[in-house]
């Protein structure tokens, strides 16, 4: 075989098909998880609405195959699940560079293309590297606040994603032979215990990524993957605190709305404030109302609420972003409201505010969420007023459902009959 031009560039001797396939390996088992949890908030964003959706995105339809009724119990589901997401990707972040760095060789393969098959293989490759950072990119900057989608955060993420996998699972299939046998070449308990004076490059073999002259090691196996997990440790701990809150959330300097949570009952993460989402506080005041539409209509002061019956439930706001924070909210049922104009069992809501633009002022709920006796349009929280940026006069509150959908400075219900 002829040299690809600068080939000796590449001469870590502990590049081989052990090490990618070990790197490999973790992401085979981490990727389908991320997957997963990805298609379940995308379900909770989208749950099936009878027709109705909360993505508007046109041709969902067939990668939509899957949606169902997100359900309103556990109420920590989606807490959790996206908590796994966002945490899990970030922990891939370090694996899927080194496994990137572990196959730099193939990129300068010589020729680059051999036969039919191996030009299929390597357009493969285009999607799966491409289609990899696109979903992590997309993740990364909307978890940290930056929104650059000029088809929307949760389009560009599913589709890329589905993309993703589709070339994975092709990857998969090429390589999982290869892989097979670069795993039963070494032993991982061998390589943990071998250090740097004993580090000795694979044999060369068809693969390519084994050096051909290879350099003098300046890192074990070990020590790579020792760094490797060091730092998917570090970004865990830098930003799981804002999930899993307590004393952890210091912590999560990673997570732009992490935050430390103080003791005032309104002092907990605000994604959105008021002034960012042009809320005046002529709309807030005393003139505001609630318009209620179902078989009647009602319009309601915030006198009139909370002359109702008033309940409270202690529960989260998980968002997709990553970071939940749980609090007692005190308000009326929703399904009380809908009884209000008539309509005993809602087939669901459009819940529409006061914010006109930006993104995330209106949202739909199905019916499980409405009849769920602890979704609630909260008027207070932790025993005070809302405060502005929390949604005052009014905000919903479901279990289980995703924070987008906990709308704040509500004007409008509908309810699906
Ligand atoms: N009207 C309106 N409601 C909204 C939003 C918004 O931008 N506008 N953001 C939503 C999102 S994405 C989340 S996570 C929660 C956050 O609620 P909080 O700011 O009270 O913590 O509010 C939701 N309600
Ligand atoms: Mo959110």
């Amino acid at each position: 075989m002829n040299a690809p031009p600068g080939k000796d560039i590449w001469r870590s001797p502990i590049r081989g098909p052990w090490l990618t396939s070990i790197l490999g390996l973790v992401l085979l088992v981490g990727l389908p998880v991320l997957f997963l949890t990805g298609l379940l908030s995308y379900a909770a964003y989208d749950p099936a609405l009878g027709g109705r959706f909360n993505d508007p995105t046109p041709g969902k339809g067939i990668l939509g195959f899957y949606l169902f009724e997100w359900p309103t119990r556990p109420a920590w589901l989606f807490w959790l699940t996206q908590g796994i997401h966002v945490i899990g990707g970030l922990m891939l972040v370090p694996v899927l560079l080194a496994k990137l760095w572990s196959v730099i060789p193939k990129l300068f393969a010589w020729p680059p293309v051999r036969s039919l098959a191996h030009l299929l293989e390597r357009l493969s490759l285009l999607l799966l590297v491409g289609g990899g950072i696109f979903v992590f990119v997309t993740g990364i900057l909307n978890i940290q606040y930056v929104y650059v989608f000029p088809a929307g955060f949760y389009a560009s993420h599913f589709y890329g994603a589905w993309v993703f996998v589709a070339a994975l699972a092709l990857h998969v299939i090429l390589k999982a032979r290869t892989m097979v046998t670069a795993l039963r070449s070494r032993s991982i308990w061998n390589e943990l215990r071998t250090g740097l004076a004993d580090t000795r490059p694979e044999p060369a073999d068809a693969t390519g990524l084994v050096a051909t002259v290879p350099a003098e090691p300046t890192v074990s196996r070990r020590g790579a993957l020792g760094f490797v997990a060091a730092g998917s440790a570090l970004l865990a701990l830098l930003s799981a605190g804002q999930t899993i809150g307590g004393p952890l959330r210091r912590l999560a300097v990673l997570a732009p709305r992490g935050g430390i949570e103080g003791p005032g009952p309104n002092d907990f993460v605000v994604n959105k404030t008021a002034a960012y989402r042009r809320i005046t506080p002529a709309q807030t005041g005393p003139s505001w109302r609630l318009n209620l539409r179902g078989f009647d209509s009602v319009s309601l002061s915030r006198s009139d609420l909370l002359a109702l019956t008033l309940h409270s439930e202690r529960l989260p706001i998980a968002c997709v972003e990553g970071w939940t924070t749980v609090q007692t909210w005190t308000g009326v049922r929703l399904a009380d409201l809908a009884a209000l104009v008539g309509v005993r069992e809602a087939t669901g809501v459009a819940v529409e505010s006061m914010q006109r633009g930006g993104g995330f002022g209106s949202a739909n709920l199905a019916g499980n969420q409405v009849r769920d006796l602890r979704s609630l349009l909260a008027l207070r929280v932790n025993g005070a007023d809302l405060s502005l940026d929390h949604g005052f006069p009014a905000r919903i509150i479901v279990p289980n459902a995703p924070g987008v959908h906990c709308t704040k400075w509500v004007s409008r219900l509908t309810f699906w009959t």
